[in-house]
Order: C-alpha cells, then sequence, then structure tokens
C-alpha cells in the first residue's frame, strides 16, 4: 500500500502547510476518492459533493465514459503539441462547434487561459475588423467580477485580495456595475473604441448573482447597436449547471434546454472550462464564427497543452455524457425543487436571508455581517453531517452538487442543510 493510502488528514494538512504555497484556505477535510455526488476522506467517511470542484464535476466524480475516455487515449498518444497535427483534435473541434453553434473554436487549457484568448479575440478584431485606432480599444467589464487570475484579469478584478499587490496592472478596461443595463448604455453611447463587453451570465463567485431576465439579452442588443462583441464567461455557468446548456440561453424565449445557438443571447466569444471535461483534465475552449476568430493566425496564439489528443478525447466524453444523461433538465428541475425546499424552510429561519440562484448553481445568504464567521462554521458543521460546501464572500454559502444527482438524494441533502441550519437558528 502506498504512502498516500495510508496517511491520516492531519498529516496531509501539515504536508500542504509546511511545502505548499498558503494560497488557499481550504475547509479541512481530505479526499481521496469520488463517485458520482459522493466523496470520501482519509479515513472513510462519505460526504455529499456540494461544490464541484467549483462546478467542474457536473457529469459526477470519476464518470468511467469520460475516465475511460482519458485511459485509452493516454495509453495511445498524450501529446503532439501543436507543431504537429493529432488525429483527436480535429474531431473534436468539429463535434464542439456543432454542439455549441459556432464556426470554430480555439482550444486551452484552463478558464483563465480561454479569458485571455477571449480578450485578445476580441481587441484584435477590434482593430483589424472594426477599425479602431491601434491599441486603443477597450473592453468593458462588470463591478465584481470573476474571471480568473492572470495578471490582465486580476487587472480589472475589484476584489482586493486577488488584486493587491500585484500592479503594474493592464490598461483598457471600463467598469460599470452588473446587471445595470443603463450603465452598459451610457458607456456604449459615451465611448466609440470599445471592442467588446465581457460579462458573466450569473456571478458566481460574487455570490451566485442572477442578474434580471432580460439583462442578458438586452446587453447582447446593445452590443449589436454598436457593433461591440458580446462576450459570455460561462466557464462556471456553462455545461447544463444552470439547467441549460448555456446560463445565456436561459435569458432566450427558445424553450429548447439544449439550445445554445438562438440568435437572442447567443454570444459573439463563448469561453468555457471546468465542466468540459467533467473535472477529470483541465480542458478550456474560447468558441467565435468566422468573421471573428479568422483574427487569430499562425503564431499570433497558442499553447504547448491546448487542444491535446487527452484532452480532445476527454471534452468529447464529457459533452456527450451531459446529453446521454439529459443533465440539462435534470438541473432544471432539482434546481427548483432545491430553491423550493429551502424558501419554505427560510420562512421560518432567522439564521438564512434567502436562496437563490438557476439550475443546481445557487446560494444562501446567511443572516450575519459580511466579515462573520458563521458561514464557515456552519460549512464545518455541514461537513461533520457528511456534506460538503464552501463560503463565497464570507456569509454566503454555495450550492453546486453534480447534476447526475438523483430527487431521493436531493431531498436527502435538504434534510441535512435544514438539520444544520436549525442548530443555528
Ligand atoms: C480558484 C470562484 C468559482 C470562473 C469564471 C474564469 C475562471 C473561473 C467565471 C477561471 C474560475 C474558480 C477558480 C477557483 C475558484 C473558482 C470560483 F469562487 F473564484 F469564483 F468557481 F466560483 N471564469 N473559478 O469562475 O478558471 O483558470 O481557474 O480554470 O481557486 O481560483 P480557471
Amino acid at each position: 500500500m502506498s504512502v498516500l493510502n495510508t496517511i491520516s488528514s492531519k498529516e496531509a494538512i501539515d504536508l500542504e502547510y509546511n511545502f505548499g504555497a498558503h494560497n488557499y484556505h481550504p475547509l479541512p477535510v481530505v479526499l481521496n476518492k469520488g463517485d458520482g455526488v459522493f466523496v470520501w476522506d482519509v479515513e472513510g467517511n462519505k460526504y455529499y459533493d456540494f461544490l464541484s470542484a467549483y462546478s467542474s464535476v457536473n457529469q459526477g466524480h470519476c464518470h468511467p465514459k469520460i475516465v475511460n475516455a482519458m485511459i485509452d487515449q493516454a495509453k495511445t498518444l498524450t501529446l503532439t503539441s501543436r507543431a504537429f497535427h493529432n488525429d483527436q483534435l480535429g474531431r473534436y473541434e468539429q463535434f464542439i462547434t456543432s454542439y455549441f453553434g459556432f464556426d470554430k473554436v480555439l482550444p486551452m487549457n484552463t478558464g483563465a487561459e480561454a479569458v485571455e484568448t477571449a480578450l485578445k479575440i476580441a481587441r484584435r478584431w477590434g482593430y483589424e475588423v472594426k477599425k479602431l485606432p491601434i491599441n486603443k480599444g477597450k473592453i468593458i467589464v462588470c463591478e465584481n467580477n470573476f474571471h480568473g487570475r492572470t495578471t490582465t484579469i486580476i487587472s480589472f478584478s475589484n476584489d482586493p485580495i486577488a488584486r493587491d499587490n500585484f500592479g503594474p496592472y493592464t490598461d483598457g478596461f471600463i467598469k460599470i456595475p452588473y446587471d445595470d443595463i443603463n450603465a452598459l448604455e451610457i458607456v456604449l453611447n459615451k465611448h466609440d473604441d470599445i471592442a467588446g463587453f465581457l460579462v458573466e451570465p450569473i456571478q458566481g463567485e460574487a455570490g451566485v448573482y442572477v442578474p434580471a431576465d432580460d439583462y442578458l439579452k438586452n446587453a447582447k442588443a446593445l452590443c449589436v447597436n454598436h457593433n461591440v462583441l458580446f462576450i459570455a464567461d460561462e466557464v462556471q455557468t456553462g455545461i447544463a449547471r444552470t439547467g441549460r446548456l448555456l446560463a445565456s440561453c436561459g435569458n432566450c424565449s427558445c424553450p429548447n434546454k439544449d439550445c445554445s445557438a438562438t440568435a437572442e443571447v447567443k454570444p459573439d466569444i463563448l469561453i468555457l472550462g471546468k465542466a468540459l471535461s467533467g473535472g477529470v483534465y483541465p480542458v478550456s475552449a474560447v468558441l467565435a464564427n468566422n468573421s471573428i476568430m479568422n483574427v487569430i493566425t499562425p503564431g499570433s496564439h497558442g499553447s504547448t497543452f491546448g487542444g491535446n489528443p487527452i484532452a480532445a478525447a476527454v471534452a468529447v466524453a464529457a459533452l456527450e455524457v451531459v446529453k446521454e444523461e439529459q443533465l440539462t433538465a435534470n438541473a432544471d428541475r432539482l434546481g427548483k425543487l432545491f430553491r423550493a425546499q429551502l424558501n419554505n424552510y427560510i420562512l421560518s429561519s432567522s439564521i438564512v436571508k434567502l436562496v437563490r440562484g438557476k439550475g443546481l448553481l445557487n446560494a444562501i445568504v446567511i443572516n450575519d455581517s459580511e466579515d462573520s464567521d458563521t458561514a464557515w462554521n456552519i460549512c464545518l458543521k455541514l461537513r461533520d453531517n457528511g456534506l460538503l460546501a464552501k463560503p463565497t464572500h464570507g456569509n454566503i454559502i454555495r450550492f453546486a452538487p453534480p447534476l447526475v444527482m438523483t430527487e431521493e438524494q436531493l431531498l436527502d441533502c435538504v434534510q441535512i442543510i435544514v438539520n444544520t441550519l436549525k442548530t443555528f437558528e
């Protein structure tokens, strides 16, 4: 038996503390196994996973179809770099573009890289197609955004913890309040040097903030009127999480939950990551039509691992699982049930102010100050009761289980959550 199988929670936590950079403050639980909606710690305790690696494991932990795709491909060919072609990439590119209704895809690895890629594409499009003055183009972003942690991306963050003392920062971003269509219109009317508008369809890190029903539709229409690219960061919200294939589709009148090709809200540039691999491997992607993507030319962008054969094989399997197991419909149905059950509890609760979200991306707001440790303590207690969740922004707890959950399991989880909350009333 290997050392890893015999390590205690305390030993594992101490090792991380002593030898790893302190860039995280994890909940004290050490996991060594996952299957579907469950994870196990090194002492053998079983938990419902209500974070899903920040919405990466939508298809459930260690989904056999996805894991087998990875193993089969890993035994055959892992990496060629893009100096040569490989037999998996083109097949994947055809599959994902038709799946989401775009002409072209640019494959990358992490979410932040995909956001960077989208920003580069939008800027180039601004100069080469829209004919903005060279290197003067602007991108509109939203307050309280979370798009990743590269130097450029944190340049337009307003979270001091993510941003402080990492300057000098990248120029060229205009920040407006989220979910404020007038603010967007004012900026678009005032500036004629805008290349794109970058937006999260639901702000995850900000506390699962769901905008007004018509916000994205109206924002897209404004962008069309001003010849500005509408760039949707669906790294967290995409791939069935919110009860639609993409969260932006939820703001469209199309009844098809698995459609993403409708004109009303279809992004000009779509950014995906996380669940694009079902959480087994870093896979991200930027999708756009030819008139936009063709600004990218040989040598202008790339990555050693982007589009590698394992990533390609894994992503095809992960996207197939979403349709085969009807995860969109399941997330929609269970999400409604979850919010209804919690709203029922909240009627008589003094510790929970509200529940909000879409599909299985939800959060509760705790009735305590932003800097209190109540949400953290609730998460410790939830852990003790067999369910793992993590606070976001002080007094908010995000609930995002794998989308393969059954109704019976969800109701079991509601019981755990409600019983735990009761001890804090
Ligand atoms: C961490 C949050 C989630 C994202 C959106 C791009 C990225 C992310 C909308 C970058 C990443 C993560 C990263 C993770 C915490 C996490 C997160 F709490 F910070 F907001 F999911 F809710 N766009 N989100 O949400 O993707 O480069 O990480 O692959 O620890 O930083 P990445």
